[in-house]
């Protein structure tokens, strides 16, 4: 069976430039996730492991968005909670502080800052257009925050703010990534040449992992019920329970197709953990139905996420381990984030500076 190392191994890798001269230039990666809980395979399929992955042919910034987190209600034991949980999600899940710079959101003031000053060249129609901003609404906008409205712009400064070329995230995220590019192209046309234009980095596969309990929802951390996600904590028998209740599709053939979401769904998961084809998979459980599937989907499952889970308990026991990687990482991104804003002020003609 599959385990993480199977799994980084099969996510394509982010193609280097090289400049003249043959040195090799690392492109520029950013990403974000928020510490809202309930990290699930979705987060891990759609963009951690892709995170992983590519870390070592990339000059990486990863950032736990808590700012974006208060988008929602909140409190603030949960919070932090959530943020040093999610620390360990990371580092267990193979990201090197060595290799990428990880760090807090809210560590980092140039965030917030940037994104004031990008609301002035933001519209309001361009932000009622988002359709996150529409789902998670869900219609109440009258008395959703502000910063649901908002936080697109927010997203658009946590990554201009490092330079990005490259954004790895899942599929969702992508109408997003082009508002930034929108932003960052109109900041640039009315004060000068200041941002780069990143790209959405979307992988073919795993980019948009669909909910058990219904499979044409995103698999989602706020969803109602946890049978929605296999969270990358849930424990072997949960994981067991959750996938032999999964939705399927009518008929009993382990089939992928536009007219099979559900199948498509666990199949696209079982390739993903197991390293495998979709065609491999579809022949090995010809004829045997969907009992037999779901048991050794189970199976690959658990055998992938036991590695992560062993040193989430590890990481647990030892909460400094995080600590000192996020005060490290914040003094990383503060230093570029400071040398980009004092960039940023100066084009738009802020404060009492030279003239
Ligand atoms: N179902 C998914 N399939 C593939 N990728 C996914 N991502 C989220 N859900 C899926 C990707 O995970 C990264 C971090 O997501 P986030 O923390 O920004 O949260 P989100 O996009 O709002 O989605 P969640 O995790 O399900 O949270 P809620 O329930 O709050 O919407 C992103 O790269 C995202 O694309």
């Amino acid at each position: 069976m599959g385990g993480a190392a199977t799994v980084q191994r099969e996510v394509e890798t982010v193609p280097v430039r090289e400049r003249a001269g043959g040195s090799v230039q690392r492109r520029r990666v950013f990403s974000g996730i928020q510490p809202s809980g309930n990290f699930h395979i979705g987060n891990y399929l759609g963009a951690i492991r892709n995170w992983v992955a590519q870390q070592s042919a990339s000059d990486n910034v990863f950032c736990i968005v808590d700012l974006h987190a208060l988008s929602l209600p909140t409190t603030r034991e949960g919070l932090r909670r959530n943020i040093q949980d999610l620390a360990n999600v990371l580092l267990a899940a193979g990201l090197d502080p060595d290799q990428s710079i990880i760090f807090v959101q809210s560590d980092v003031p140039e965030h917030p800052e940037l994104c004031w000053l990008l609301n002035s060249v933001t519209q309001f129609g361009e932000l009622r257009r988002m359709t996150q901003f529409k789902d998670k609404s869900g219609g109440q906008d009258e008395s959703v925050s502000a910063a649901l409205f908002d936080y697109p712009v927010l997203q658009a400064a946590d990554i201009l703010l490092y330079d990005t070329e490259l954004v790895p995230v899942g599929e969702d995220q992508k109408q997003h990534v082009e508002l930034t590019r929108d932003i960052a192209a109109r900041f640039n046309s009315r004060y000068g040449q200041t941002f780069v234009l990143p790209e959405a980095d979307i992988k073919p596969d795993g980019a948009r992992i669909m909910a058990l309990d219904d499979p044409t929802k995103k698999m989602s951390k706020s969803a109602a019920s946890p049978n929605n996600y296999i969270a990358l904590t849930d424990d072997a028998d949960t994981i067991r329970r959750k996938i032999r209740r999964a939705v399927t599709d009518s008929g009993s053939d382990v089939t992928s197709g536009r007219d099979k979401p559900a199948l498509s769904n666990l199949l696209t998961i079982y390739g993903l953990f197991s390293g495998e084809s979709v065609s491999t998979l579809e022949e090995r459980y010809a004829g045997r139905g969907y009992g037999a599937f779901k048991g050794d989907l189970a199976e690959v499952v658990v055998d992938a996420l036991a590695p992560i889970q062993r040193r989430l308990v590890e990481l647990a026991a030892d909460p400094d381990v995080a600590r000192r990687v996020l005060a490290g990482g914040a003094e990383r991104a503060r230093e570029r984030a400071s040398a980009k804003m004092e960039i940023v002020r100066n084009r738009m003609g802020l404060g009492f500076g030279p003239p």
